[in-house]
């Protein structure tokens, strides 16, 4: 008796689990900062980094400017403890807000276990401020395995050790001061993109 309802609330435990999953099963959250604590984060000059309500809260300061890390100012997290292969879940998806006067860019490299760096073809996307949260969708290609800086390069898409954002990039002439809150960093196959964020 007492295992059959042991049992039992195990399977509700694991319905309720199921449930609340509401990705494709496929899907990788990479990070969703709901438990406490920043882990695996790390910043350039231009960012403080701060948990605030599940999200990851990243504070810009002159993002662009050259006088900081020559205008290519980053934020990532390091996936060294499990390298992530992105032969099939080729995307990663950003779930963001935008506090800022205006838009800018966020870019994101990935980086191997040789520390080689997609900066050759950079996935670069647009993004706006907003009051609710949005979707931002970073697709890599063949193409964008491929570096060009500090030498010319491949990226082994099996072995990506490190994310790396970029707000901003190289916009010398105007640099970028805002927040950027991140709800939720997930890869994922191309199939999940809506038609309108493709
Ligand atoms: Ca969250």
């Amino acid at each position: 008796m007492k295992k059959t309802v042991r049992n039992l609330v195990y399977s509700v435990a694991l319905f309720a689990g199921l449930s609340s999953f509401a990705q494709s099963a496929s899907d990788k959250v990479i990070d969703d900062f709901e438990k406490p604590g920043i882990w695996s984060w790390w910043k350039s000059p231009a960012y403080t980094v701060e948990q605030v309500e599940g999200a990851l809260k990243v504070t810009i300061t002159k993002a662009g400017d050259k006088t900081v890390d020559n205008g290519y100012n980053t934020f990532g997290r390091d996936l060294a403890a499990e390298p992530l292969s992105f032969s099939k879940l080729n995307v990663v998806k950003v779930r963001f807000k935008l506090e800022g006067p205006e838009g800018t860019t966020l870019r994101l490299d990935l980086k191997d276990i040789d520390d080689n760096v997609t900066n050759a073809n950079s996935v670069v996307k647009k993004i706006a401020p907003s009051k609710e949260w949005q979707e931002v969708y970073f697709t890599f290609t063949a193409d964008k395995f491929k570096q060009s800086w500090p030498t010319a390069g491949n990226v082994d898409p099996e072995e990506i050790k490190e994310f790396l954002f970029f707000v901003n990039a190289g916009n010398f002439a105007k640099p970028y001061t805002g927040t950027l809150l991140i709800d939720e960093v997930v890869q994922m196959s191309a199939d999940g993109i809506p038609a309108d964020k493709k």
